[in-house]
Formats: structure tokens, sequence, C-alpha cells
């Protein structure tokens, strides 16, 4: 049966404001699952603060930041197990350090080293992808590959508010509902697509309502509050497990910083809605609920963030201390046949790098 929040319905929601909204719990989760679930909410947000600062320092390329997104990744990760795999978009580059990818790995990626690339098998994670919503298909295909090979594995497939309006989004999310696909569709709704609005995207009164058209389940949470993120996801998997097939999740924020480092969002965007989005910022607003729960400390804080900052340090130098990739890397998997023109090319690019 298929359920969609309407749209006049309030979001999902477990964190409270400290006043009158009260602070909801998950079943579940003690003390020792929340901290771990604050940990790897620092440890994405310094991974991420620390990339812009990477980047205006000529020490990665073009970088899409996720800050403010943490919630999203860390609430709905968390609710997987180690054999459940991950297909992310750029936005989740850093996803993998939640399973123990080390940080050199992500920022090799994000550096253009082949040390950035990895076997996903090794960490149950696809590779990034780039080309909007692609990864759904994959996600879909591997999941009821899974299914019918009796694997009990669930796809989480993670994606932007402009990936619904895809090709490929409407053929994974069709594909997964007739086969009842052990794969949960997880939308970021950020508001936007580069300087493209929500509004702009899609006439429907909310992403959740695509749902209805592929027989699945839609459900919206709150999409800065990473406990209603975890608990929805982990209800989606359940369903997965359970062979009652995909879950859509539109998690609803605001893009609070710019789409890459590459974009001047002042020209299009809101800059008051931003401000207000980020004094309400996930990581703070998770943090304010363990104090207030009385399972966080200061010196625990400082602890966290501390070890993320040297994980971070640790993992740029380790990048750095890579030797540069050969340049005949570029040409090498594009052709089976390569035209005679690239071996000039190659030969112009060694001259110019002096390789
Ligand atoms: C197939 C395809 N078309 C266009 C682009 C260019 N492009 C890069 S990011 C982006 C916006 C995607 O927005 P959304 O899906 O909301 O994800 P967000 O960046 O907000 O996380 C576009 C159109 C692309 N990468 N792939
Ligand atoms: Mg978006």
């Amino acid at each position: 049966m298929t359920e969609v929040v309407p749209a006049d319905r309030g979001l999902r929601r477990v964190i409270g404001d400290g006043d009158a909204v009260v602070d909801g719990e998950v079943d579940g989760l003690g003390p020792d699952e929340l901290l771990a679930l604050y940990r790897n909410l620092v440890l994405l947000r310094t991974y991420d603060e620390r990339s812009v600062v990477y980047h205006r320092q000529g020490r990665i390329g073009t970088y899409a930041i996720f800050w403010n997104h943490e919630a999203m990744q860390a609430g709905s990760v968390f609710a997987l197990e180690e054999r459940d795999w991950i297909f992310p978009a750029y936005r989740e580059s850093a996803i993998g350090l939640l399973r123990g990818m080390p940080v050199s790995t992500v920022l090799s990626w994000w550096r253009g080293h082949p040390s950035g690339w990895w076997d996903p098998r090794e960490f149950n994670l696809a590779s990034i992808c780039v080309p909007i919503a692609t990864q759904i298909p994959h996600a879909v295909g591997f999941a009821w590959g899974s299914a019918l090979k009796g694997e009990d594995r669930v796809a989480l497939a993670l994606f932007g508010d402009g990936a619904t309006s895809e090709g490929a989004f409407h053929e994974g999310a069709t594909f997964a509902g007739v086969m009842k696909a052990p794969v949960v569709l997880f939308c970021n709704n950020n508001q936007w697509a580069i300087s493209t609005p929500l509004s702009a995207q899609t006439a429907a009164p909310t992403l959740a309502d695509k749902a209805i058209g592929y027989g699945i389940p839609g459900v919206r949470v709150d999409g800065g509050d990473v406990l209603a993120v975890y608990e929805a996801t982990r209800e989606a998997v359940e369903r997965a497990r359970a062979g009652d097939g995909p879950t859509f999740i539109e998690a609803v924020t605001y893009r609070a910083a710019p789409h890459a480092t590459a974009d001047d969002p002042s020209i299009y965007i809101d800059p008051e809605r931003v401000e207000e989005e980020r004094e309400n910022e996930c990581v703070g607003r998770f943090e304010r609920y363990l104090r207030r729960a009385g399972v966080l400390t200061d010196d625990k804080v400082e602890e966290i963030r501390a070890e993320a900052l040297e994980l971070m340090r640790a993992g740029i130098a380790e990048a750095e201390a890579e030797p540069p990739a050969d340049p005949g890397l570029v040409f090498e998997h594009a052709y089976a046949n390569p035209p005679p023109s690239l071996a000039e090319d190659l030969v112009e690019l060694r001259r110019i790098l002096g390789s």
C-alpha cells in the first residue's frame, strides 16, 4: 500500500529545539550508539571543512561541498549493516570514511590521483557517480541481483532533488518497484540543482509524491535531524530485508554552501534563508540534543574533534606523499583502439609536465 506524507504535514523529526518542541528518542540507540553517530558526523564535517581549505591552498581540485548534509549521510549509513552496499553521488564523496576508508583515498580522488580509486567490494561502496542519477539503476540492479542470489543485502542509493528529473531515476525507481528490489532510494532534497531551484525542477508538491507513480512508499524527513534520518532509513531497510521492496525517502534540507568550490551562489540564492539554515545546521543540532540528554561533555567534544582533525592531517600528508601518476593513464582506459592523434597528445602532455 502506497503511503505518502501529504505536503501540508510536518516533516518527520526526533530532535527537539530545546524549548517548546521536546526531544524524542529512537529505540535501540543507547549512549554508545549516539556517540558513535556523533563521531561520524564530526568526521564528515571535519573532512568537508578541511577540504575547502585544501582546495583554497591548491592541494585538491574542484570540490563538491557537503556542509550540512552530514546528518543525511551519517544517519542513513548508520541504519545499514556492513554487508549492505552504498551507491553515492559526488555530494557523498567522503561517505567511505564511515566504512573505514582511509582519508587519503578520498582526498586522492579529489586530487585526480589513481590512489583515490578503490575496489568497491572492499568497502561495499560503489564508485562515486558524477553523471546525475546514474547510480540509481546501478543500486537497483545490484539489489535485485543480490536478492536473486539469495544474499541478504540492501542497497542504499543517495542522490539529489535534481536527480529525480532524470531518466535514470525513473528507470531505476520503476524497476525497483516492479521487481521489489531491496533498495532504499534516498533523496537529499537541498532544494537546488546548482542554480536551478526546486520550483523549476518539478511541479509535484513534494518529491515523496513521486513515489506513488512507482507504487512504493514515500516518506519525508527533516534532513537536518540525524535521528529522524536514521529511523526512517532503518524502517526502509527493514522493509527491504523483509522482501517488501524499495522505499523512497525525501530528506528535506536547504543547501547552505555553494554547489561546489567553482560556484558563486550569491547571484541566485536567498542569503537570509542560507543564514537561517547555517544557524540550525545538523551537527550543532545533534550536539545540543546530546548535551541535553547528558551524553556529551565539553571534553568529549574536544576529543572527538581533535581526533578527526588529526585524521585529516595525516590523510592529506599521505595523499601528498603519493608519487605523481603516470599521465599515460588519462588515455589508457578510454579506447580499446586509440586513434593515433592521442599518442601525439600524450607526447605533448609529457613534454608540458616534464615527465
Ligand atoms: C547527467 C548529468 N547532467 C548534468 C550534469 C551537471 N550537473 C552537475 S551537478 C548538477 C546538479 C544536480 O543537482 P541535485 O541532483 O539536486 O544534486 P546536488 O548537487 O544538489 O547534491 C548538474 C545538473 C551532470 N553532472 N550529469
Ligand atoms: Mg540538490
